[in-house]
């Protein structure tokens, strides 16, 4: 995504602001640009959390390099020697966590709370996949022929390009670095331009745990200038993305064009179905943690309330109250419930649709929509909660990912209904249902067409060892985390081994039996 954050970019670089530097074959470089961009806090935008490199093509080319040249050893070294040092890794990770914490929160803004629970999503998913190690389970099956054995063995598939988001800067690189380790490949990270602190920090406590020189490699810089290099490079046998749909797309061609591996995690429009039965201040609680933690800056965001209408006018007006009542501020403070957005295009693009709500949809404002300017907050990229109410499911703000602190309140009658409106967009990532009848619940956890379905909770909140993506414009048929991730980062290799001495023909027809 450019970045309003680094409309500064590319500066010479001065003063007393830290500045870091990519990570290529186990050294810390500049990039061959010697150009720098500032890492700005969206909650005070005077405060410069560091200088990082500006990169090109030409780092791309010494990052895969230097990823090439590692890949061979580290293939061979056997999985539980692997994983040893990335249990390591999940040591150095727990022992900085408050660190990290702060510095996530400084650069990227979500409340401190919030950012404990990404760098501890990153912990918890180094640890359960290093624990792979000792599995990355194949299989045997019986051949067809006499005296011969067959089998399936995971291959690693080589230099792995990862290219990641802003909104979890700790959590989904480590979604895909750990796996892609743990299986026997090397990497090159790209992460997001936003929050490069947090990627550094990662791939530092890497350095810190031993992972061998070249393993994971970190350049830094904006998605347009290195992105198409390191997509594009023929040394680079897969791409695994997280990001908008666009870019998405984008990558996915230039893959399709070289016969790459590529897995894609996109955007997302979820809703929460909440029905006349269900715990209604339980409803709204979920509601307002799933719409409005990390400022709806999640791809599982609920982004849409598909309400029932017996209880539509109960729910919505509890919902507004509760709204109007988060702490919106800067995420280090302590009582702060609701942090800015990422920055001033993320801003303009998320005011931009409360525009197209009133405007255009026509639905009712109920409560927020605004840029909060007074005092502290002028320094900063903050909105208030928005709820729009009387929406219908067709809307653009009912269709669109807006990636904000914005939700959509829609009625519905039965509950199939409920499951048309839920299905009834482009994405298919998560969804929830509130209900206290186990047939509705089943129901729904059957026909909603999402990765990943909550009963009596929001669509937000999952965990590291169950499979992370969704249907339709959300991915492309790729499984993060839990022991799926294993087929995106290895393939699958078929061996055969005849001890009959002699030649057996597959393909045949054989002799009767
Ligand atoms: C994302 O929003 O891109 O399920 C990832 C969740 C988090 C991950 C979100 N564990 O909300």
């Amino acid at each position: 995504m450019a970045s309003a954050k680094q409309a500064k970019a590319a500066k010479t670089v001065k003063t007393s602001v830290k500045t870091y530097q990519n990570y290529i074959g186990g050294e810390w470089v500049k990039s061959s640009s010697g150009q720098w961009f500032e890492n700005v806090n969206p909650a005070d935008t005077s405060d410069i959390v560091g200088r990082f490199p500006v990169s090109n093509e030409e780092d791309v080319n010494r990052a895969v390099e230097a990823a090439k040249s590692a890949a061979k050893r580290w293939r061979l070294t056997p999985a539980p020697k692997r994983a040893e040092l990335l249990f390591r890794l999940g040591e150095i990770l727990r022992e900085n966590k408050e660190q990290y914490t702060r510095d996530m929160t400084r650069e990227m803004g979500k409340v401190v709370k919030e950012a404990g629970g990404d760098v501890q999503e990153a912990i918890d998913c180094t640890y359960y996949t290093a624990g792979e190690g000792r599995r990355l389970h194949g299989f045997t099956t019986p051949a067809e022929m006499p005296d011969k054995f067959a089998m399936c063995v995971r291959q690693p598939v080589g230099i792995c390009g990862l290219i990641t988001p802003f909104n979890f800067p700790m959590a989904i690189p480590s979604w895909k670095l750990i796996p892609a380790l743990v299986c026997g490949n090397t990497v090159v990270l790209k992460s997001g331009e936003d929050v490069p602190l947090s990627a550094l920090n990662l791939v530092k406590a890497c350095e810190m745990a031993g992972i061998p020189k070249g393993v994971v490699n970190l350049i830094n810089g904006h998605g347009s200038d290195i992105g198409p290099s390191l997509v594009g490079h023929p040394d680079v046998r897969l791409i695994s993305f997280t990001g908008s749909t666009e870019t998405g797309r984008i990558i996915a061609e230039q893959c399709a064009s070289e016969n790459k591996i590529v897995s894609l995690e996109m955007g997302g429009k979820n809703a929460i179905i909440v029905m006349d039965d269900a715990d209604i201040d339980n409803a709204v609680e979920g509601s307002l943690w799933g719409a409005f933690g990390t400022s709806g800056q999640r791809c599982t965001a609920s982004s849409r309330l598909v309400v029932h209408k017996k209880v539509y006018k109960k729910f919505s007006e509890k919902l507004v109250e509760r709204a109007k009542r988060l702490r919106i501020g800067n995420g280090l403070e302590a009582k702060t419930e609701v942090g800015p957005v990422i920055h001033e295009d993320a801003m303009q693009k998320i005011l931009g649709y409360v525009q197209i709500g009133k405007n255009y949809d026509k639905a009712t404002l109920a409560c927020g929509g605004n840029r909060l300017t007074r005092g502290d907050y002028a320094k900063g990229w903050f909105i208030e909660p928005t709820v729009f109410t009387n929406v219908k499911p067709t809307m653009r703000i009912a269709q669109e990912e807006i990636f904000g602190p914005v939700t959509a309140v829609i009625p519905f009658s039965t509950l199939d209904e409920a499951i048309d409106i839920v299905n009834g967009v482009k994405y298919g990532l998560s969804s929830a249902i509130y209900t206290r009848d186990v047939n509705n619940a089943f129901h729904a956890m059957q026909e909603l067409y999402t990765g990943i379905c909550y009963v009596n909770s929001a669509t937000i909140g999952a965990e590291v060892h169950l499979p992370f993506g969704g249907t339709k414009g959300t991915g492309n048929g790729h499984r993060e985390a839990g022991t799926q991730v294993l087929d995106i980062f290895s393939e699958w290799k078929a061996l055969y081994v005849d001890y009959s001495g002699k030649l057996q023909k597959a393909q045949i027809d054989q002799v009767e039996i």
